[in-house]
């Protein structure tokens, strides 16, 4: 009997290499040069040791570490031995980890050498057998066992729709869920950009986001990978060195706050970007004077798109001149194969220029909320679209817009902040008698959080040290930029909290 095609998405990455395995694929800012063999060899000793550990089917690897080629690299090697990547923000801390690891109950935790004393009993205490240190200097357990593995290894044979990846996202409403992604979505998706992009021989990519989100492990990583296109690896965002390498680079991708900051470079001239052929930016509105600017400033129209952690990427603005212009302030369209519509509450189609729900389905969106089917279902239209929560609008001519969200979410420099969980961090806090969190325009992160506390009677608070404890317990990006103590909240004559008008108090206190 024949046998089937292997789905597994690393495969499809493998077979995409240039048939000169010694050209250089990444190149890192700090002068490290890895080849297509050196991908191939190291991602397949890393998967020698996934398997030697004999897990079973499904089992996730959770990775807390500092971006380096080579967690890239045990990103690979997780799906070429077919188990399933969880990647974690290394802002997280102790309390974030330990709701992450608990629920996801990773059978393999990767974390620093530093953070080793705090993670590996958070990860014993939930089952995980197996914990590792990976640094971004080449160092680390992880590396030190890898390194008597075999550099031979077939990739494990996988289904479309078994799972490649667990991203933990607040989705619309409550705790952290896990958006389980399988090899096909992703491929998928992956694909689907390659040839909407024109990814072409010669493309060279500046990779300067984070690698555990959507838009750096996905989008960009993906592309260049599946295009065999060589990477400019950026361990850290830092606009001059950006500015300074364009010149070698063919495509460049970011969150708005990058594009905010590259413009802020006297080097960022036309001549610095005379080889760049694609500017992608997304993960949060852009707002359209960086549109504007950018385009005066370089002669390129910036590709707004627009994506998600459940869904990968669903909608662009147009790469061809004949599908054309790129519009900003809009996401474009609908993606090939994703099928995008806009509905009001009642479910009923919003008429051109309406504003309402966006709903998606296609090959691209989640199989679901890790171990929670109950939430799936909630998420998803009886005819099986996904609400995504934002709220948005489709013209005339199948231009997209997202006007808002329906779920009260704040985007801060392209990372997501849920006020709900700051305000149970905040309320719990003594002498708080209750919170508001809103965000608020912000000229370098887009958006951040501005918290407004009430005490309870007789307490006397301080807002400083309200985000001086906050620091204590979240990651960095979450933080209030500023915090507020009042004696009472707006209400509606429910007695819910009017956000709106909170938002609309503090929406100068940044001004540029
Ligand atoms: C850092 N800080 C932030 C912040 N990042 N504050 C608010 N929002 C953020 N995003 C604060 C820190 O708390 C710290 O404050 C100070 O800035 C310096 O920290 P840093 O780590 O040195 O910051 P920096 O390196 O400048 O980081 C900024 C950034 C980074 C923009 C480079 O945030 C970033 O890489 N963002 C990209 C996020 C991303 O990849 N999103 C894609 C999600 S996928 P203090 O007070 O502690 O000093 C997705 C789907 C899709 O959304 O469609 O793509
Ligand atoms: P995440 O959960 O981190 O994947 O974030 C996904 C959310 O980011 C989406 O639901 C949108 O609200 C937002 N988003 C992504 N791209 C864009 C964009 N181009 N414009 C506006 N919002 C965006």
């Amino acid at each position: 009997m024949k046998k089937s095609a292997n789905a597994n998405l690393f495969a499809a990455l493998r077979a995409a290499f240039p048939a000169d395995l010694d050209a250089i694929a990444v190149e890192t800012d700090s002068g490290l040069f890895y080849s297509w063999r050196d991908l191939e060899r190291a991602s397949a000793m890393i998967a020698n040791l996934l398997d030697a550990l004999g897990l079973e089917k499904g089992a996730r690897i959770a990775v807390q570490v500092e971006k380096s080629v080579e967690a890239m690299l045990l990103y690979l090697a997780t799906l070429r031995a077919g188990y399933v990547f969880l990647p974690l923000n290394t802002a997280y801390q102790s309390a974030e980890i330990e709701y992450f690891i608990g629920n996801a109950e990773p059978a393999v935790v990767v974390c620093t050498s530093r953070n080793a004393s705090w993670v590996a009993p958070i990860a014993t205490a939930a089952g995980t057998k197996h914990v590792f240190t990976l640094d971004d200097d080449r160092t680390g357990s992880l590396l030190d066992v890898a390194a008597r593995c075999s550099d031979q290894h077939v990739p494990a044979q996988r289904k479309a729709d078994d799972m490649a990846a667990i991203l933990y996202t607040s989705g619309t409403t409550g705790r952290s869920k896990g958006a389980m992604l399988t090899h096909g979505n992703l491929l998928s998706n992956a694909e689907v950009l390659k040839d909407y992009w024109g990814w072409t021989e010669g493309d060279v990519l500046i990779h300067a986001l984070p690698i555990f989100h959507v838009h750096g492990l996905f989008v960009a990583l993906h592309g260049a990978l599946l295009n065999g296109s060589k990477i400019l690896w950026f361990a850290k965002f830092d606009p001059k060195r950006v500015v300074q390498k364009l010149p070698e680079a063919t495509v460049f991708m970011g969150v708005p706050t990058l594009y905010v900051r590259l413009l802020a470079e006297p080097g960022l001239t036309r001549e610095a970007v005379r080889n760049m052929r694609l500017f992608v930016a997304g993960s949060a509105p852009l707002l359209i004077e960086t549109f504007d600017e950018w385009r005066e400033r370089t002669g390129h129209t910036i590709l707004e798109r627009y994506g998600m952690s459940e869904t990968v990427m669903l909608t662009s603005n147009p790469y061809r001149p004949e599908q054309g212009e790129r519009r900003g302030g809009t996401v474009g369209f609908a993606l090939p194969g994703v099928q995008l519509r806009v509905r009001d509450d009642s479910g009923r189609d919003c008429t051109t220029g309406e504003i309402g729900n966006i709903e998606v389905s296609g090959p691209n969106v989640f199989a679901g909320y890790w171990r929670m089917p109950e939430k799936t279902k909630e998420e998803f239209t009886a005819d099986g679209f996904f609400k995504t929560g934002d709220v948005g609008k489709i013209d005339g001519r199948g231009y997209i817009t997202i006007v808002g969200r329906s779920k009260d979410l704040i985007i801060s420099g392209g990372y997501n902040v849920y006020p709900a969980e700051i305000e149970g961090y905040i309320n719990e806090m003594a002498g708080v008698a209750e919170s508001a969190v809103v965000g608020v325009p912000h000229p370098d992160f887009g958006e951040v959080g501005v918290a407004i506390v009430i005490p309870k009677a007789g307490a006397a608070l301080d807002g400083d040290a309200i985000v001086a404890e906050l620091k204590s317990k979240l990651a960095n990006f979450k933080i209030p930029k500023r915090c507020f103590v009042v004696p009472e909240l707006p209400r509606n004559a429910m007695g819910k909290v009017q956000k709106a008008l909170l938002r609309t108090e503090h929406k100068g206190l940044f001004a540029a």
